[in-house]
């Protein structure tokens, strides 16, 4: 049985002030809809089929490269940070996965972490390793890389700690890897450049034998930083390439962060679902660089572009299934607010994308009529789909309004008490 961490008698209470207001809006664009020939109960059950996994450091204040702020109550380990977890999935019902960040998370017993998430009705996504930065007590820096280093005992030790997140998975259920390194260079000439990408598949190939058969190993890009020269997985070409390189098992993680201003990002998750290498998503939202806003914060068309593109694949491939995280550093906001808000946001843009006349567009297509294509994708993401996504939660024993209902339980306050600042607290990050 799961245990709910926020009083479900006050859930009901914020639920019933704001049904009948609801039900109205739902019924208004069920009629809507219906005169476009669309049932809004089948829209409703799609939403409902929609989950995303939660960035266990997310629930922390992230910081950036000049300071951190932490909040109050913060998790100040992974079992706190499951409770928060817990929080968010009990009031968006859109969460019901985490996925652990090691060393950071690594837990003391797995398997009593394990049967923590049991109880709170969570399990574990793909777990991530860290070689971008060292450890104390570590026999071999990271500072000139880790898979690619130069130094092989460097290599040898990053590729151990890899296998040992997938033991580690292995007892929490997980079922996949994913890796992202910061290897690269900050100087023309500091690497070559197909040494060092030959160093990464070598070593890479080394965590790949020692995946289960029913794991993946995500292989994540960005574009830059920490290495401001070149970044050796730096793109979803060389992404795509060491995926093909590795085997079937190995596929490519769109973080929607890691690309330069302006790229279609749409057309990359289109090519990478074309070649059966499209993995999965790290979400989040950018201005100018790897910002790590939250999702659908700047430029929600994009992210409703993005699922367009999913549920053309799903169309083509209804096994088609890419793995969804967010991967988001919060700042200035209480975590478990901007990780529900943005739940809810990718969960919009799927629901939104549910709604593209495809046969339409098609058409629109085959005709060469530019503008009405164009229109064909307005239409659907100009609809506002909000009262479906709160229905979704309500059926699911959720919330109407997720934020309205966190800031109504008190539950930042409780913790605040209960979980005084610590030495030594496991780190929040930005990957
Ligand atoms: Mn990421």
């Amino acid at each position: 049985m799961t245990t709910n961490i926020i009083d479900t008698a006050q859930v009901e209470q914020h639920n019933a002030s704001q049904r009948t207001t609801l039900q109205a809006d739902y019924d208004a664009l069920g009629g809507m809809l219906s005169r476009r020939g669309v049932d809004i109960e089948a829209l409703t059950a799609t939403a409902q089929t929609f989950a995303v996994a939660l960035p266990s450091w997310g629930v922390g204040t992230g910081g950036t490269r000049f300071a951190r702020f932490p909040g109050k109550g913060e998790p100040r380990d992974v079992t706190e940070k499951l409770e928060d977890c817990a929080v968010i999935h009990q009031l968006t019902r859109a969460t019901p996965t985490v996925s652990l960040h090691f060393p950071w998370d690594r837990p003391s017993d797995p398997k009593a972490l394990r049967q923590q998430a049991d109880s709170l009705g969570l399990s574990f996504d793909a777990v991530n390793s860290n070689t971008f930065q060292d450890q104390p007590g570590q026999a071999h820096s990271y500072k000139y890389g880790s898979l690619t280093a130069q130094s092989q005992a460097a290599r040898e030790q990053a590729v151990a700690h890899n296998i040992d997140c997938i033991e580690l998975g292995k007892t929490l259920g997980s079922k996949g890897l994913t890796v992202w390194v910061g290897d690269g260079a900050n100087f023309p000439g500091q690497h070559n450049l197909r040494g060092s990408l030959e160093r990464y598949l070598d070593s890479a190939k080394g965590i790949y034998a020692a995946l289960p058969d029913d794991w993946l190993m995500y292989i994540e890009h960005k574009l830059f930083e920490p290495a401001f020269y070149c970044t050796v997985i730096a793109d979803w070409g060389t992404s795509f390439a060491a995926a093909q390189t590795l085997g079937d098992k190995a596929k490519c993680l769109v973080d929607l962060g890691h690309h330069a201003p302006n790229t279609n990002i749409e057309m990359i998750v289109a090519r990478l679902a074309q070649f059966g290498k499209l993995g999965g998503f790290h979400f989040n939202d950018s201005k100018y660089g790897d910002d790590d806003l939250d999702s659908g914060s700047i430029d929600p068309f994009q992210l409703f572009l993005v699922f367009n593109e999913l549920a053309d694949a799903t169309l083509r491939d209804a096994s088609f299934r890419p793995a969804y995280m967010l991967d988001q550093s919060h700042n200035v906001t209480d975590p478990i607010e901007s990780l529900m808000s943005s739940a809810v946001e990718v969960q919009r843009a799927f629901v939104q994308a549910a709604l593209v006349d495809r046969k339409a567009l098609a058409n629109f297509q085959e005709a060469n009529d530019a503008l009405q294509s164009a229109q064909a994708l307005k239409k659907a993401f100009r609809t506002d789909v909000s009262p479906i996504l709160a229905m979704a939660r309500l059926r699911a024993g959720g919330a109407i309004d997720p934020v309205a209902a966190y800031r109504a339980s008190g539950y930042r306050e409780k913790a605040a008490v209960k979980r005084p600042p610590k030495a030594g607290a496991s780190g929040s990050g930005i990957v």
